[in-house]
């Protein structure tokens, strides 16, 4: 039972050791950065800076998501799980877009 434990805690160490993490912010109605370069792996964390929700998502297959109603100061994490061009865009604010591209 103990080599389980020891084992398990191995793997999550090695899996936080080469997933970076980046954050996107949402203020004034727009994402910042507007690009962004990540690798497979790598989570994204969503913080709403703004005093009204927000719902970012993607329609691009390789990482599709829907954060849904993310209300002011809240963080979302998504993790980015394959390569390609990952378009957001909030289901709320029609002018708020931004790009991530995913690399192995
Ligand atoms: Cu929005």
């Amino acid at each position: 039972m103990k080599k389980i434990i020891l084992l398990a805690s191995t793997l999550t160490v090695a899996v936080s050791m080469h997933a970076a993490e980046h954050v996107i912010s949402q203020k004034g109605k727009a994402f910042a950065p507007g690009t962004m370069k990540v690798k497979v792996g790598d989570k994204i964390i969503f913080k709403n800076n703004d005093g009204f929700a927000h719902n970012a998502f993607s329609d691009n297959e390789a990482n599709e998501f829907d954060i849904g109603m993310q209300k002011p100061g809240q963080d979302v994490t998504i993790e980015m799980k394959k390569p390609g061009k990952v378009e957001v865009e909030c289901a709320i604010h029609p002018n708020m877009h931004m790009t991530i591209e995913v690399v192995e």
